[in-house]
């Protein structure tokens, strides 16, 4: 029975390593739109709004590289507790440096021609939440969900391009009064769908949460741009 079972591991692991290795791309939530790199963590004050970008980046793996004909991502918070972040219903996003990733882009709900800049369809992804990978718990609120769509020639992002931009958007901070605590931030295919397709078949990606803690008002926050928050650094004085 042992014996049997050892060879049946090792076909399986055959099995397994045939398997073409894929391209794992990752979304990250970048908290700080002023500070290069990628900022996962920020403080905020009650009252205070900040914009967000939703970040596309491929870790390398795998032949290194993700190519994807459309791309439609929802933005979900508040996995603590309601009201720690809130938008406001007239702040549309607007696309990122994708939008100049492919020739003929447009927005995958207006389906209007899209540039970097350009204001993005919002539609509602009420119904859609999705429950936070890590921790287990819900995401109670939304901003919807926007997308972008190449025409012709495939989108491509690869581990030695810098990290491509697929929106910005903007969030408040303490939505209802003093509405303190933290809350995480995460950009997900809604509905349990894929982040990406390319010609129909989906692509998930690796998602990357940002965190933000909200503070009383008259609270002292500290700059945000923290070296040890940086993509990639290890030393903690950013010297490396
Ligand atoms: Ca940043």
């Amino acid at each position: 029975m042992k014996m049997r079972s050892a060879v049946l591991g090792l076909c399986v692991a055959a099995a397994l390593s045939a398997l073409p290795v894929l391209a794992d791309p990752v979304v990250y939530i970048d908290l700080d739109t002023e500070a290069p790199g990628i900022q996962s963590t920020r403080t905020a004050v009650v009252g205070e709004t900040f914009k967000i970008y939703l970040v596309l980046t491929d870790d390398g793996n795998g032949t290194g590289t993700t190519t994807f004909d459309t791309v439609i991502l929802g933005v979900y918070f508040n996995d603590v507790k309601p009201s720690v972040l809130g938008v406001t219903s007239t702040a549309f996003p607007h696309a990122g440096d994708l939008a100049a990733n492919s020739e003929t882009v447009i927005d995958a709900f207006s389906k209007q021609p899209i540039k970097p800049g350009g204001e993005m369809a919002l539609t509602s992804a009420q119904g859609t939440f999705v429950t936070a990978r890590t921790t287990g718990r819900p995401y109670l609120s939304t901003a919807g969900r926007a997308g972008l769509i190449a025409l012709g020639k495939p989108f491509s992002i690869s581990a030695s391009q810098a990290p491509a931009i697929f929106a910005e958007g903007k969030l408040n901070a303490g939505f209802r009064s003093l509405a303190t605590g933290t809350s995480s931030i995460i950009a997900a295919g809604p509905g349990g769908n894929a982040e990406m397709s390319l010609n129909g078949q989906p692509i998930r990606a690796r998602l990357v949460p940002g965190v933000v803690t909200v503070v009383p008002p008259n609270t002292t926050v500290q700059p945000h741009n923290d070296p040890a928050n940086y993509q990639g650094t290890t030393s903690p004085n950013g010297n490396n």
